[in-house]
């Protein structure tokens, strides 16, 4: 056994000892009471998961195990004085709840690049079986499940593996999952955009550093820029919907393969990951229209009140929980204006920001007139040149694999059961509005 699983279970045991107490001892306990309104509007702020890799409050936004992104910038291990932490240090924090140390870092480094070898033919087979026109989300997670044949935790329960002992089994499904991910990732852009001309993994790069390798990109700028993305879009809480979805089908045993795909198919929506790529389309559009890179703001304000006036979303804004500029658009727009202090796209997303919430304001509606983190991560890719605007929410599924991957470790460890909501037809939810009509 590893020394990270050797630490895992240290850890894990006497925490899984607690959840099964508070089932037990505890479990008629009420945690909170639930009106209507939050049933009806998607379970918004509904206490009913257990997840402990990173905690969302509306106003300062994520924190991972305690940590907000500029702590982890400051505190996870980095491969050079002014570069990003590498996102093998956040995997790290998110599983064992303690900062790495640089060896721990370069030990995860070192274990994902030799999982990574062994990805099977068929996961490829898969891919090249579809029309290159397929959107890469379709592809990713085509490939994903196409992998569950090396399921780890599949053979272990039909083996009949004892029930505490799962989480072992999760932890190398998981591991492998996670290293192979820039390879089927990488593989998809350049069967797509590069005439399939596909470039080797260095096994001596990082993982972030390897994706911007195996995608085409070896500058350090890239690879700095990879590593913030791998890093911001790890984790956001249990309960959005590519974190739901994964742990709702993991709590029915699925296999790690099975359960991932089931949260990127969520992640491929257009009210959650897909936006990132619909703002760069909306972004290009208002170009195209006004004829001109560099509008004014009242030009900006204009388009955007079209987009309001014909019944659309503008993508990039708005969230279910957050209710301040999200720290992860902050962030980028941080390492942009740091960085990209001339790039176009990032002066457009500049004056987006400027007259898209006060017009989300004046709806009346919108919960959250601020901008979320894809309001600005798809111009940031564009910037460095990765210009293909279908990939982005596939590298968001990349990164995404970190926290809900780790998250599925600990359900295991914990034994949660299965996860079975009551539901209720609407003369129910009449009756106990006594509504009679
Ligand atoms: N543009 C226009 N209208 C918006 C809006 C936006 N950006 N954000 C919310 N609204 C509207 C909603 O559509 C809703 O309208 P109706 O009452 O007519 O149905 C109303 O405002 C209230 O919605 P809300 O309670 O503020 O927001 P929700 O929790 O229902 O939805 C979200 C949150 C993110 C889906 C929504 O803000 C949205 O559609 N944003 C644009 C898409 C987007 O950027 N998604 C990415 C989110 C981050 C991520 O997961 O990656």
């Amino acid at each position: 056994m590893d020394y990270i699983k050797e630490k895992l279970i240290t850890i894990g045991r006497p925490k899984a000892e607690i959840v099964k107490k508070l089932q037990k001892e505890h479990g008629d306990k009420v945690v909170q009471e639930v009106t209507m309104g939050q049933v009806l509007s998607g379970m918004k702020g509904v206490v009913s998961l257990l997840t402990c890799t990173s905690k969302l409050d509306p106003d300062e936004g994520i924190r991972f195990r305690g940590y907000s992104i500029p702590e982890l910038r400051e505190k996870l291990p980095k491969l050079h004085e002014d570069g990003e932490p590498l996102p093998e240090g956040l995997f790290y924090l998110m599983l064992l709840g303690e900062l790495p140390t640089t060896e721990d870092v370069n030990f995860i480094s070192e274990s994902w690049a030799r999982r990574a070898q062994n990805i099977p033919q068929h996961a490829f087979d898969v891919i090249n079986a579809l029309p290159k026109s397929a959107h890469p989300m379709i592809q990713f997670n085509s490939a994903i499940l196409a992998m569950s044949t090396e399921s780890h935790f599949r053979r272990a329960y039909l083996a009949g593996a004892d029930k505490k002992d799962y989480w072992d089994p999760m932890y190398e499904g998981v591991m492998d999952l996670i290293s192979r991910l820039p390879i089927i990732a990488a593989y998809i852009y350049r069967r797509v955009f590069y005439d399939e001309k596909h470039i080797e993994m260095d096994p001596s790069l990082d993982w972030a550093g390897n994706l911007a390798h195996m995608m085409g990109y070896d500058s350090e700028e890239v690879r700095r820029m990879m590593r913030l993305y791998m890093v911001i879009h790890a984790d956001h809480e249990g309960g959005n919907v590519s974190a739901h979805a994964t742990h709702l089908v993991g709590s029915a045993l699925s296999n790690p393969y099975y359960s991932f795909s089931a949260g990127m198919n969520g992640l491929a929506g257009p009210l959650h990951g897909m936006a990132n790529q619909n703002v760069m389309h909306w972004l290009q559009r208002l170009m195209d229209e006004l004829g001109t890179h560099d509008p004014s703001t009242e030009q900006v304000r204009e388009y955007a009140k079209a987009t309001l006036d014909s019944g659309r979303v503008i993508p990039g804004y708005g969230h279910a929980v957050l209710r301040k500029t999200d720290p992860r658009f902050a962030v980028q727009l941080d390492f942009a204006n740091k960085y990209l202090p001339e790039a176009t796209l990032i002066k457009l997303v500049k004056k987006v920001y400027d007259v898209v919430p006060g017009l989300l304001e004046e709806t009346g509606k919108v919960k959250n007139p601020w901008p979320n983190v894809d309001a600005i991560s798809g111009s940031l890719l564009s910037s460095y040149g990765i210009t293909e605007y279908p990939v982005y929410t596939m590298l968001f599924g990349v990164s995404r694999a970190l926290g809900v991957l780790t998250q599925l470790i600990w359900d295991r460890l914990y034994g949660l059961p299965i996860e079975r909501p009551k539901s209720q037809n609407l003369d129910w939810f009449k009756e106990k509005a006594g509504f009679n009509h």
